[in-house]
């Protein structure tokens, strides 16, 4: 930190909120944050940043972030001590779990977490402490389909490979618009420039997705596909890469089966028998698997858009047979194995699927998780092994979750909730106790996380920018001052650990995991003494050294994968494809946004709003709705209310809403996020719409229908027009 002669400080540090780890230089005088700017000396993000780093300022100051504990009371929230509040929520919970079980606890974890290094330091201590098998995460509405995928090809759940952005010649883009969402299982700041950068090296970009997003308009080409359909697409492409030739064997020698396994997959679907279901033609298919095998180097990259969705798990494990079978895996300018300083893989388990199933539906854990939309029937649903306490770690299920009117009123039923969490909001509400944590420019950081996704090697440490303020703690403290309380009998080296992390802080356990790093030199002290952060050079070949398999092969799984091909044929009847006539419902990121918790800033929120409804002018004319027109769209669990944006970025047939809004409930304290209400996509999604293989919600192509609502001039107009033919018939 350097100090002017006017007392203005300069602090440079990483930005958490989303993947992208944008380096940021932030001027202020003492508490007095003076702006915020991209640090043009990180060697990860030269310089960019996006408009929601501003937020950290805005988050830092905003008047409605708990800065202490508060307890629910009949006369409405009232402040406790620290020590209070710990106190009362371990005893609520011992009590809890005396009662009715330990497993009587759920525990949900968000997104945030992984965005936390105190957290993600210290977790274990947490739920290892809460005993409960309850288990639930963000990650069953997410990226499931990359664990399970990558636990049995490469052996660990986390030993993901990213697309070598930097160095390819053509990316194919399914599903995911980087542009908005800055990039996700590939960090990557300032993707608006590399995609340029493809572009401008005579490279290819290709973007197949039900919108004609922000990246499909950089891309050269784009293409509309069918909501939940991509699983064909890429069958067909698996299968016209075996009619034409174009493997690669180059790979062959690291699989532990036959690559002649994958061919059997594939058989039947040509790209001739699904281009009418998908919407996308054949002969575009075919070129687009040509373009991709004659590309100097090439990649097959898919997030979001096909991983939550109803073949998530087999769409993501044919994306990986794609790249494998093209020779693209581990070379440059395809898919590559990050190598970062802090090595996650070598210290967590590599994971594994379906140990134990969901008590009312029997959907399968992954890594002692259920899925996200077992929650409410699991809390709702009476007998033996009932949820009937909640805690719920940086989370927001009510709007993140499908169903999550359900989930609103089953945690309204539970005999005792916490929420360690800074904002009273649509799901701390049903807390008895929340517990704050201080905000991000308080603590300390290093991404434990995404530098293992990081398009380019590089560390970064950032220390706290402000010092914890007085009686105030970090998420890392709450965690080990729960685990005290609820943990009294642990053995005597969790006890030591719990002891001197929290003495030295988990930047301790950072510099032990530093060091044990295959870089030379690397400690918490070197990265301190490089504040922009270190370049530790770009992607390079990992293989088969990255495997964590025995063997050191690449385990393939075939046989697990193709009997979910039953469930596609199922489906889609081939034999006789038809494009039925169902409405489905798709999601969007906006750059100004960040899931459900950052709408209380000014900055993000204003000018138009973003929760709209967009849907292509001939849908919007067959259902009679014009631009602007309130709409009821409805699922088979509910409806909402939305403003229509009539736009040709659709496909027809589709209709897209954003998630993360609806902040119009009573009971939060949220004064802009109120304003800007919106309503909640995922009071429409379906909890028993997923893809049954991984247990992942599938919150893309939800099918529903639409209904123009009458305004009230409308209302009027219509009352006369029936009270004139009523008038008419009396005579
Ligand atoms: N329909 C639909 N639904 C979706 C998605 C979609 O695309 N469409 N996307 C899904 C995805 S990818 C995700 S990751 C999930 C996210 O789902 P969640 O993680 O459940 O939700 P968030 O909106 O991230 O809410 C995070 C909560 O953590 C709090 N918080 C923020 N920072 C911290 C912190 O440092 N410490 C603590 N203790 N609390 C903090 C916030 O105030 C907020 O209450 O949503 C999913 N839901
Ligand atoms: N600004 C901002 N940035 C974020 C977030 C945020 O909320 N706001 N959230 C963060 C999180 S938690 C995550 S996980 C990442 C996600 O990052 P991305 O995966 O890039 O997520 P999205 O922007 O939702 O892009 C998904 C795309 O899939 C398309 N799609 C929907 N259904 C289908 C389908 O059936 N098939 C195909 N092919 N495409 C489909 C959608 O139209 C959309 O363009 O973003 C992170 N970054
Ligand atoms: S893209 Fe924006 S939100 Fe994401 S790390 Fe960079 S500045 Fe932060
Ligand atoms: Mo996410």
């Amino acid at each position: 930190m350097a100090t002017n002669a006017d007392n203005t400080q300069t602090h440079f540090r990483t930005c958490n909120l989303c993947e992208a780890m944008c380096g940021l230089e932030i001027k202020h005088q003492d508490e007095k944050i003076l702006s915020i700017k991209g640090d043009k000396n990180d060697p990860f993000s030269k310089g960019y940043i996006c408009p929601k780093a501003t937020a950290l300022q805005d988050l830092y100051e905003d008047p409605d972030r708990l800065r202490a504990p508060i307890e629910r009371t009949a006369d409405g929230w009232k402040e406790l001590s620290w020590p209070d509040a710990l106190d009362k929520v371990a005893d609520g919970i011992t009590k809890l779990q005396k009662k009715h079980g330990v497993n009587a606890l759920g525990i949900y974890s968000g997104n945030p977490n992984v965005h936390n290094m105190g957290a993600m330091l210290t977790a274990r201590h947490l739920f290892k402490s809460l005993k409960s098998r309850s288990r639930f995460s963000a990650t069953s509405i997410d990226q499931l389909p990359h664990h399970i995928v990558c636990m049995h090809l490469f052996g660990h759940m986390l030993r993901i490979p990213v697309p070598d952005i930097n160095r390819t010649q053509h990316m194919v883009i399914i599903g995911a618009n980087p542009l908005a969402s800055n990039g996700s299982i590939m960090s990557v700041a300032n993707v608006r420039q590399k995609i340029k950068d493809i572009k401008a090296r005579d490279g290819k970009v290709v973007v197949i997705d039900p919108r004609r997003t922000e990246t499909a308009d950089l891309a050269d080409e784009h293409h509309f596909i069918r909501p939940g359909s991509d699983i064909l697409l890429l069958l067909a492409m698996l299968n016209e890469i075996y009619t034409q030739g174009f493997i690669k064997e180059s790979q062959a020698s690291l699989l532990a089966d036959e690559l002649d396994q994958i061919k059997s997959l594939a058989q039947g679907y040509t790209p001739d028998n699904v281009a009418s279901t998908i919407g996308i033609k054949s002969e575009d298919i075919k070129r687009l698997v040509k373009e991709y095998f004659e590309a100097p180097s090439a990649v097959l990259y898919g997030r979001m858009g096909v991983s939550v969705q109803e073949f998530g798990l087999l769409s993501q494990y044919l994306i990986m047979l794609i790249n494998l079978v093209t020779g693209r895996i581990d070379v440059e300018g395809g898919l590559m194995f990050p190598n970062p300083a802090m090595d996650v893989v070598n210290s967590t388990g590599p994971g594994y699927l379906a140990k134990r199933k969901t008590r009312v539906r029997g959907l399968p854990d992954f890594n002692g998780d259920f899925p996200v939309v077992a929650m409410s029937e699991e809390m709702l649903t009476p007998g033996e092994g009932q949820i009937k306490a909640f805690i719920n770690i940086a989370g927001n299920p009510v709007l993140s979750t499908p169903n999550g009117k359900l989930l609103d009123s089953a945690l309204e039923g539970l005999e005792f909730m916490v929420s360690i969490d800074y904002y009273l909001n649509e799901t701390s509400k049903h807390a008895n106790i929340i517990l704050p944590p201080v905000s991000p420019l308080e603590r300390d950081h290093y991404d434990v996380t995404f530098h293992g996704f990081a398009v380019h090697n590089t560390a970064k440490y950032s220390p706290a920018l402000f010092k914890t303020p007085k009686g105030q703690k970090g998420d890392w403290q709450i965690t080990l001052e729960l685990a005290k309380r609820l943990d009294k009998k642990a053995s005597f080296s969790t006890k030591l650990n719990r002891f001197l992390t929290n003495l030295l802080g988990p930047k301790f356990l950072l510099n032990e995991g530093l060091k044990r790093s295959q870089y030379e030199g690397l400690s918490l002290k070197a990265l301190k003494k490089n504040p922009h952060g270190i370049d530790l050079g770009p992607l390079t070949t990992m293989l088969p050294g990255a495997i964590k398999h025995k063997d050191k092969k690449i385990h393939l799984n075939v046989d697990f994968y193709k009997a979910d091909l039953e469930r596609v044929q199922k489906i889609f009847n081939l034999d006789a494809p038809k494009m039925d006539g169902d409405i489905l419902l798709i999601g969007r990121r906006h750059v100004r946004s960040n899931n459900s918790w950052l709408h209380n800033s000014q900055r993000l929120v204003k000018g138009k709003s973003r929760c709209t409804l967009m849907l292509h002018p001939e849908l919007a004319q067959q259902q009679a709705i014009k631009d602007g027109d309130q709409v009821k769209v409805t699922s088979r669990v509910g409806s909402i209310e939305i403003v229509a944006e009539v736009t040709d970025e659709l496909m027809p047939g589709v209709v897209s809403i954003p998630h993360g809004w609806g902040h119009g409930r009573k009971g939060i304290r949220q004064g802009i996020a109120q304003k800007h209400a919106g309503v909640s996509v995922n009071d429409l999604t379906d909890e028993s719409l997923i893809d049954t293989l991984s247990g992942n919600a599938a919150v893309n192509g939800v099918p529903v229908v639409l209904e123009l609502v009458p305004t009230s001039s409308q209302n009027a107009a219509s009352q006369t027009t029936k009270k004139q033919t009523e008038a008419v018939s009396l005579t």
